[in-house]
């Protein structure tokens, strides 16, 4: 093909980008369902999120999104993984359709963006070394411990509750993934790792390290609920997203999908995004 026709062609691509970018929000959901997937932020943080070697897809986030998505005509779901920090960011300048990831539900994220109704509940859990040797059950242990470092996601909740209980800058270490906060608290370089409780005991359970133990639940710090998270302006999708939540709850395939990965289908159908939007 001519230079010139393939720059025709990139030009015409471009303007079908530009486009689509600047679709009406009522035809977003057309728009996903043109594109035949929606691009969803993901963390990798079994079992709320999952990808294996093969790029498989799977967590309990994504899977009732997926399952969502297809009775709304969308056939499948495309995933970036994503630090929990970066995901409203990456929502907001249109990288993604939607997050859903385990992103919970707090006052200062509904401000900016749209949620919908609450899909996965969990308490907060810290592992930590074998015996508890600083006896370490809040976050406010640990700030009251000058020699405790804690580890926890970059922008994500319990980097905040650590922060908000009064644990210094200094010792809240950012950890990119479950991984990386095993091997940093094997190596102590770090004295506890946080994440949501199932979070942790997935990743305490598959680490078979007996010098490892779990607490949970962290005194005092609440139950957290995500629901899938959408850009401001595309709320006609997260009610239609509503709609097909809400029937797969009625239907009893809302708890079939969450709660082999051991999540409660009544926990996250007892509250609403409105409670919990307004910290309740
Ligand atoms: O929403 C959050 O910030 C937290 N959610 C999960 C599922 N894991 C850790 C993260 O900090």
């Amino acid at each position: 093909m001519q230079i010139a026709n393939w720059m025709k062609l990139a030009a015409g691509a471009a303007m079908v980008a530009l486009l689509a970018s600047q679709a009406p929000a009522a035809d977003k959901l057309e728009q996903l369902k043109e594109q035949g997937f929606a691009r969803i932020a993901i963390a990798n943080e079994p079992p709320f999120t999952s990808v294996t070697a093969d790029g498989k897809v799977s967590g309990a986030g994504p899977d009732v999104a997926r399952e969502v998505f297809k009775r709304l005509g969308i056939n499948d779901v495309v995933a970036s993984i994503s630090e929990y920090g970066a995901m409203i960011p990456g929502l907001q300048a249109r990288r993604f359709d939607a997050v859903t990831a385990g992103l919970f539900m707090k006052p200062e994220r509904c401000a900016a963006v749209v949620y919908s109704e609450p899909v996965l509940c969990d308490a907060e859990a810290f592992a930590l070394k074998k015996g508890n040797p600083k006896n370490l059950k809040s976050f406010q242990d640990i700030a009251a411990n000058p020699d405790v470092k804690i580890g926890a996601p970059g922008g994500g909740t319990e980097e905040k509750l650590a922060l908000e209980a009064g644990v210094p800058r200094d010792r809240v270490i950012v950890v990119p993934d479950g991984q990386s906060g095993l091997k940093m608290l094997q190596d102590g370089r770090i004295d506890v790792y946080s994440l949501p409780v199932l979070s942790i005991n997935a990743l305490v359970t598959q680490a078979k390290d007996p010098s490892l133990e779990v607490v949970a639940p962290v005194v005092g710090a609440p139950v957290y609920c995500d629901g899938a998270a959408f850009r401001k302006g595309d709320e006609a999708l997260r009610d239609a997203f509503d709609v097909k939540l809400a029937e797969l709850k009625k239907s009893g395939e809302f708890a079939k999908i969450i709660e082999p990965y051991g999540f409660s289908a009544a926990a996250a159908m007892s509250t609403s995004r409105e409670k919990l939007c307004a910290g309740k």
